[in-house]
């Protein structure tokens, strides 16, 4: 059977690679094979060159970032789909929503943002971890890094809220977790969803391509 592919998406600082960690832990308990895949992706040349403008050593046209950024994921489409033909689950840290979010956030149009992520490996549940940026800023305060700033984050989860509703009206499976709780209670309610997904018959969804 096919590897499902599960998406953790949300606000700096909401908790998303912690709570991707768990649950790779918690489908490989189950006997699965699961991986973990984050976004971006700084290992690979354009993510040498995602990470320099993340970190303000270089500075980039918003527009060309904005295609670096959905180059880098898809880098990684042809390996995605081999992986879930193997079986392998998948739990991504960020895609393309993010993408949307954060260049949307800074005033390019929705639409045009959209389309270059069209047609890449679609997720099976996309799980949105809601934390208001208040709150995940008293989480130790965000970094050094180019968007962790409160004003950014705000417009960024006004944008995640459209995507929401665009992907709820595609029938996309997007499920909104809230982040502001324990750490275990938020894992726990992954998993529940999680497991969810792992029981619908496979065949009875071609969650195939993003967008499309
Ligand atoms: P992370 O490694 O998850 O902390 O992400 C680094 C930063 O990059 C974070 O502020 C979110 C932002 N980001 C992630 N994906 C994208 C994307 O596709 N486009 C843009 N513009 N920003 C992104």
């Amino acid at each position: 059977m096919r590897g499902r592919f599960f998406v953790l998406e949300g606000l700096d600082r909401s908790g998303k690679s912690t709570q991707c960690a768990r649950l790779v832990e918690h489908l490989q308990r189950q006997g699965r094979k699961a991986e973990l895949l984050r976004f971006p992706d700084r290992t690979t040349p354009m993510g040498k060159m995602i990470d320099s403008y993340l970190t303000s050593q270089t500075d980039m046209n918003d527009q060309a970032i904005h295609l670096l950024f959905s180059a880098n994921r898809w880098e990684k489409a042809a390996s995605i789909r081999q992986k879930l033909r193997d079986s392998i689950d998948i739990v991504c840290d960020r895609y393309a929503f993010s993408g949307i979010a954060f260049s949307v956030a800074k005033g390019l149009d929705y639409q045009w943002c959209k389309a270059p992520d069209v047609g890449l490996p679609a997720p099976d549940q996309v799980l949105f971890l809601d934390i208001s940026p208040e709150h995940a800023e008293q989480r130790g305060g965000y970094g050094q890094e180019r968007y962790e700033k409160r004003e950014m984050q705000l417009k960024v989860r006004e944008v995640f809220g459209r995507i929401r509703d665009d992907m709820t009206s595609a029938q996309g499976k997007w499920s909104v977790v809230d982040a502001g709780q324990s750490l275990e209670a938020v894992s726990l309610q992954i998993q529940h969803i999680a497991d969810q997904v792992l029981i619908v018959d496979d065949d009875a969804t071609d969650r195939s391509a993003l967008f499309s």
